[in-house]
C-alpha cells in the first residue's frame, strides 16, 4: 500500500479528550474516530488491526472445536423475558421498539439467543458436547464510557456458548476454553493472567477473568510472581485429564483482582506477591442450568429421560484488545505492534521522494516485498525525513526499511526493528531475506 493512496489521518498533537495512552495513540495514529460517546468508526489502520485480532481469536476457537455462527445484534425482548433478564439488566440495555410496537433490544450478550437456537434443534445427548460462538458487535449503555474503545458502548466481542449433558462435561468445555484463551492471548503477544472472578449479571458459580498487565488498567491485581513464568500450552486436542491438569497448574498460584483479594487469607509471602494494574480482555463462566432451565433447553439422555443441559459462556473483548495490546506495547514515540496483529509488517520510507534514483530503488524494493506477499506500507510522500520517521514510529509497524540517496549509491537499505530499536545497514538482498523470512 502506498501512503499517498492510503487514508491515514494522523495527529501531531495529543488529543485533549484522551486520558490513557492507547486512546491517545489510536487517535494520533488515525485508527479510530469517535461517532458519539463510546461509539467509534474504525479507519483503515485501526480496522486492519481489529481484523487481525479477530482472525487469531477465530482460529483458536476453531482449533478448540467451537463452531462459528452469526447471531443478530437486535434481539426480541421476549427471549429475555423468559430468562428474567429483561428487567434485571436495567439501564445498561438499549431498548428499541419497532414499527409494530414490538420490544427489541440491542444485544449486550447472547445467552438467551443461543439457548433458543439450541432448544429448537438439539434433542439428544448424542449431539453433545456442542460449543457455538460468534464474533459480533454488542451494545451496553455504560454510564461512563471512557478510554476510547477500551470501555465503549458499542464493542466487538467473541462470545462462545457450551452445552453439555452434565457438570463433568461442562467442566471439560470450560477447561477447553480456558486453555484456548491462554493460546489466543499468547499469539496476540500478550501475557494474560487468569483470575478467579465474580460472575455478575451473567450468573453462575465458576468464573475466570483474563487480565493483561498494564499500568493504566482499571483494576488492581495481586498475583504470585511465578505465574508469569508458566509456559503456554501449545498442543491441539488435549484430553479432558490434560486440560484439567493445565487449568490446575495455572490456577494453583494465587491471583486475584482487588474485589476478590483478601490480604488476611492470602498466603503468598510479601516477596512473592506482585501487585499491578490490569485490563480484563476475556471472561469465562460456567453457570450450569441458569438459562437452559428457564428456557426449557433439554435433551434426551442415554436412558431416554430429559436432561436440562449444563452451559457456560466465554467472552473475549476483541475491540478492547486493540487498546489492551497498545497499553502493553508502546514507548514514548508510539505504538509497537506485535507482528501477529500489525496492520502492515513493514514500513518502507523513501527519504527523498521525487529523486529518480531513490524512487526507482524504493519501487523495486516495494515490488519485491509485495511479490513475496509481505504487507508493506510505502511512504512515497514528499514529507521531510524527520516527519516520516516520526510517523512510522507512531504507527508502530514491526519493521522499518529506509532508502535514501546515500544508501542508493551503495545499494544499501537501513532496516530498523521497531521493538528493539536496532538498526542494520543491509544489502537489498539481505534486507529482503530478513523481512521476508520472519514470521
Ligand atoms: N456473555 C459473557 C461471556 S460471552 C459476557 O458477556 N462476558 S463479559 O461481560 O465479561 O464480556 C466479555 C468481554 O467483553 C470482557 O472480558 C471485556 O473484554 C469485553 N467487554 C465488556 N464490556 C466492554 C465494553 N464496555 N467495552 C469494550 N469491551 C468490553
Amino acid at each position: 500500500m502506498r501512503l499517498s493512496r492510503f487514508f491515514l489521518p494522523t495527529l501531531k498533537e495529543d488529543p485533549k479528550e484522551a486520558q490513557i495512552v492507547s486512546h491517545r495513540l489510536m487517535l494520533r495514529a488515525g485508527m479510530i474516530q469517535q461517532s458519539s460517546a463510546g461509539i467509534y468508526s474504525w479507519l483503515p489502520m485501526g480496522f486492519r488491526v481489529l481484523k487481525n485480532i479477530e482472525r487469531i481469536v477465530r482460529e483458536e476457537q476453531d482449533r478448540a472445536g467451537a463452531l462459528e455462527i452469526l447471531m443478530p445484534t437486535l434481539q426480541p425482548a421476549d427471549l429475555w423475558r423468559e430468562s428474567g433478564r429483561y428487567d434485571d439488566y436495567g439501564k445498561e440495555m438499549l431498548r428499541i421498539t419497532d414499527r409494530h410496537e414490538r420490544d427489541m433490544l440491542y444485544g449486550p450478550t447472547n445467552e438467551e439467543q443461543v439457548t433458543d437456537i439450541f432448544r429448537s434443534h438439539v434433542k439428544s445427548y448424542k449431539n453433545l458436547p456442542l460449543n457455538l460462538y460468534h464474533i459480533q458487535w454488542k451494545f451496553r449503555d455504560e454510564v461512563r464510557p471512557r478510554f476510547g474503545i477500551m470501555r465503549g458502548r458499542e464493542f466487538l466481542m467473541k462470545d462462545a456458548y457450551s452445552f453439555d449433558l452434565d457438570y463433568g462435561g461442562a467442566k471439560t468445555a470450560y477447561n477447553n476454553m480456558f486453555v484456548a484463551y491462554l493460546k489466543t492471548f499468547a499469539r496476540l503477544g500478550l501475557k494474560a493472567i487468569p483470575l478467579r472472578a465474580e460472575t455478575g449479571p451473567i450468573g453462575g458459580d465458576l468464573s475466570h477473568e483474563f487480565i493483561v498487565l498494564a499500568d493504566t488498567g482499571e483494576s488492581e491485581v495481586f498475583y504470585h510472581k511465578d505465574l508469569l513464568t508458566l509456559e503456554t500450552p501449545e498442543k491441539d486436542n488435549y484430553s479432558a485429564t490434560e486440560l484439567q491438569e493445565i487449568v490446575d497448574q495455572w490456577t494453583s498460584y494465587y491471583a486475584a483482582a482487588d474485589d476478590m483479594h483478601d490480604p488476611e487469607n492470602c498466603d503468598v509471602s510479601a516477596g512473592d506477591l506482585v501487585s499491578r494494574r490490569g485490563i480484563e480482555v476475556g471472561h469465562i463462566f460456567h453457570f450450569g442450568d441458569k438459562y437452559s432451565k428457564a428456557m426449557g433447553a433439554a435433551v434426551a439422555g442415554p436412558d431416554g429421560k430429559d436432561v436440562t443441559v449444563s452451559m457456560g459462556s466465554y467472552g473475549i473483548g476483541v475491540s478492547r484488545l486493540v487498546g489492551g495490546i497498545i497499553e502493553a506495547s508502546h514507548d514514548d514515540d508510539g505504538i509497537i505492534w506485535p507482528e501477529s496483529v500489525a496492520p502492515f509488517k513493514v514500513g518502507l520510507i523513501n527519504l527523498k521522494s521525487g529523486d529518480d534514483a531513490c524512487d526507482a530503488a524504493c519501487e523495486d524494493f516495494y515490488g519485491k516485498l509485495k511479490t513475496a506477499t509481505v504487507e508493506v506500507l510505502y511512504d512515497d510522500t514528499a514529507g521531510r525525513a524527520g516527519e516520516k520517521f516520526a510517523k512510522m514510529d507512531l504507527i508502530g509497524l514491526p519493521w522499518q526499511a529506509t532508502i535514501g540517496p546515500r544508501g542508493v549509491k551503495a545499494g544499501m537499505v537501513e532496516v530498523k526493528n521497531r521493538s528493539t530499536g536496532e538498526k542494520q545497514e543491509l544489502s537489498v538482498d539481505a534486507a529482503l531475506e530478513l523481512l521476508v523470512g520472519r514470521g
